[in-house]
Order: structure tokens, then sequence, then C-alpha cells
């Protein structure tokens, strides 16, 4: 099949070639970011992005080796270890996420996975957060089947867990966890009937092939998960990629795109690197695919734009944040369906446009 014919009608697919995730990513840009767009708007409304609020609920001296990561507590990046957040801050802090617009709330923990007495206050901290009428996500590390089924029980709609890079590129950066690891803790995510989140990072000093192994590698699973955060590195003084090489942006909006055709119903996150990231890249990022973000002034550790500043960007591109209740996707759904139209008014005066008919 051409990609031509792939675009018209995009399939779910889970046997996507090195050699294809190649030609795809290193189309002519305008070929490329158009059919991101055409994939795009057969399943989303291309006006609209998914808004969650990160907070890191235990923050430091992870004992994971992460190259990337300010958490990690191989490396000094000035973080001191801070025990597991009270329940009562966590939920305060999640009512003021409802209160700025976002629709989730993810909290993230600096564990290689949960233990002891700390994981049924996590599991409190779910029931609550949902209980305010949030969608809840969680990233805690390597989970067992009990554990994600405890999760699901809890009412835990998504948890995080990327697989960063490339097999290949993978123990360059983490010598820790092996891939493998990776993969275990989502198939107990998926086994458990929880929406998965899993992504990467790009801007790691690694090579274009890692870029599309990882694409591949996330496509493959048994179904696409139905989050997929690209992170671009934000190079943190003290970890050992502090001083690598900075990413072409051109190739994060690439990353994007590509992601967006290879797993069409899949929520598509501009994820890390927004506050180093132009208005104009970051617009780019939504027109390429992207259709969900992180809404706040922090991210776990590190800084992201205000709200105030994503407020007016987001106007100024016409894009709204979406409503919590289309936003969570059912899980397991892996067949093509619906077509979002384009804008059909402008100030109020309807307008006739072929495509959105
Ligand atoms: N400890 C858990 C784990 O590793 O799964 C959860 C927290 S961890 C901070 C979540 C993700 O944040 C990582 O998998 C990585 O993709 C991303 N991340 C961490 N540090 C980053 C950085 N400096 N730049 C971009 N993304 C980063
Ligand atoms: C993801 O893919 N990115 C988020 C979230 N999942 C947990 C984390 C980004 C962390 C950036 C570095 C920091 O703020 O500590
Ligand atoms: Fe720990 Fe997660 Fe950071 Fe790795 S990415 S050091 S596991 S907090």
């Amino acid at each position: 099949m051409s990609i031509a014919d792939y675009i018209q009608n995009p399939t779910i697919r889970h046997d996507w070639t090195m050699a294809e995730v190649q030609a795809l990513f290193n189309l002519p840009f305008n070929d490329l970011m158009f059919y991101a767009q055409s994939v795009h708007r057969q399943f989303f409304n291309p006006n609209e992005v998914q808004t969650s609020t990160l907070l890191s609920i235990k923050t430091g001296a992870c004992p994971e080796d992460c190259a990337y990561c300010p958490q990690s507590g191989h490396y000094n990046t000035g973080l001191s270890k801070e025990q597991l957040m009270a329940l009562e801050e966590v939920l305060s802090n999640a009512q003021k996420a409802k209160d700025t617009g976002a629709t989730r709330f993810c909290m993230g923990a600096a564990w290689r996975s949960p233990r002891g007495k700390d994981f049924p206050v996590v599991l409190e901290m779910i029931k609550g957060v949902k209980a305010l009428g949030l969608e809840t996500c969680v990233t805690l590390g390597m989970l067992n089947d009990e554990q994600a089924q405890q999760l699901k029980a809890a009412g835990l709609d998504y948890y995080n867990h990327n697989l960063d890079t490339s097999q290949e590129y993978y123990e360059k950066i983490i010598t820790t966890r092996t891939y493998q690891d990776r993969m275990e803790t989502l198939e107990s995510v998926r086994g458990a009937g929880i929406n998965v989140c899993s992504g990467g990072i790009i801007g790691m000093g690694e090579q274009a092939n890692d870029r599309y192994g990882l694409l591949m590698e996330l496509a493959n699973m048994p179904e696409h998960p139905q989050s997929v955060p690209i992170n671009m590195l934000v190079a943190v003084a003290g970890t050992p990629l502090e001083n690598v090489e900075k990413l072409d942006e051109i190739d994060f909006v690439r990353m994007i795109a590509t992601a967006r055709i290879m797993m069409p119903k899949s929520y598509v996150r501009l994820s890390a690197g927004r506050e180093n990231m132009s208005d104009e890249t970051q617009a780019l990022c939504f027109m390429a695919g992207a259709n969900s973000i992180f809404y706040g002034e922090k991210l776990l550790t590190t800084a992201n734009p205000d709200e105030n500043h994503d407020r007016i960007l987001l106007s100024r591109l016409g894009i709204q944040p979406e409503q919590a209740a289309s936003s969570a996707p059912s899980h397991a759904t892996d067949s093509a369906s619906g077509s979002a139209p384009v804008s059909d008014s402008f100030n109020g005066v309807k307008f006739t446009n072929a495509a959105a008919s």
C-alpha cells in the first residue's frame, strides 16, 4: 500500500517496519504535514487539545540512573529528597488544576516501583482526584499485575510509563533496568484495563534510527498506547546529558507528525520542552497532529509555560481545551472511525467549505 492510500484510509497497524518509518519521517516537510493533518482530521477535532496537569507527589533520590532525569539519586542536580506528599496537599493541587481548566491530573513519583506503606496512600490519592471529577493518571515506575489491578480498582484512568528511546539506545541512557522490564509493566497495565500512556524523549544524543525505532516499538505494541507523550529533552545541570547537542526543532515536529500518522487514534502529547520552544514551533506541533499538552507552570521539577501564556497561545491559534467527557478513549478500541470537520463559521458568519461536508 502506498503512503497516499494509507492516508486516505488509515488502519490501525502493528507491523510497521523501520524502512516505512524512515520513509515517512523523511518525507518533504510539507507532504509530511499534509499527511499528518489528513490523518488527524479523520479521528479528532483539529482545533481541540486535551490538557493534563502534572504534580510530583514524591520528588528526588530515585534509585534509577536515567541519564536525562533530574530526580535520579545518582546525580547532583540540587534537588533534595522528599517524602510522599500528604493526601490533602495532593487534592488541593488537583482542585486548583481543575479550576484552571485541566481535565486530567497526573501524579508522578520518583520510584523504581511503588512499595510498602506508600502504595495504599497513592490509591487514596487516585480515589480523591477522581471524586473531584478529574481523569486520573499516575507514573510510579515498575508495576506487577496485582499492583496494576489495585490501581484500576481505585479508579485509575491512565498509567504513564515511557519507552523513552529505541531498544538499542536504551542501555546508553539507563543501566538499572531493561527495555524488557518496561514492556512487562506496560503488559500489566494493559492487562488490568488501564489506558496506557507511553512515549519517549528526543534530543538525548540519539541517532535518527533510534527515533524511528522508538516509534516502531510504540506502534507495534499489542495496542497503540491511548496517549503518546513526545518529550524534548530538558537538559538539566548535573545530569550526564546536561551538555548534549541541542535538537533541531524541525525534527521534533517531524517526530510528532510521524507518531500521528502511525498511531492515528492515539492522543499525541507535546510534552516536556515547551518552555524552551517558540510559540511558532508549538503551532507547528499542533499542525502536525499533537492534541494534548501538559498545562500548568511546572512539569515534575522543571518549568512549563504558565497557564496564562498557554491560554493566549491557544486563543491565538483558535484551539479550544477539550472538555473532559470526550477525552477518555475507551480501552482497547483499535478500529478506525469518524471524521472531524474543519471550522465552518467566521465570527458567526457561516461559510461553506467542501472539506467540512
Ligand atoms: N519514575 C517513573 C518512571 O520513570 O517511569 C515516573 C517519573 S519519570 C520522571 C517520567 C518520565 O519523564 C520519564 O520516563 C521521561 O520520559 C520523562 N522525563 C524525565 N526527565 C526528563 C527530562 N529532563 N526531559 C524530558 N523528559 C523527561
Ligand atoms: C512524560 O512523558 N513527561 C512528563 C510525564 N510523562 C510524567 C514528565 C516530564 C518531566 C520533565 C522533567 C521534570 O520536570 O522533572
Ligand atoms: Fe527515577 Fe523515573 Fe527519573 Fe528514571 S525517570 S530517575 S525512574 S524518576
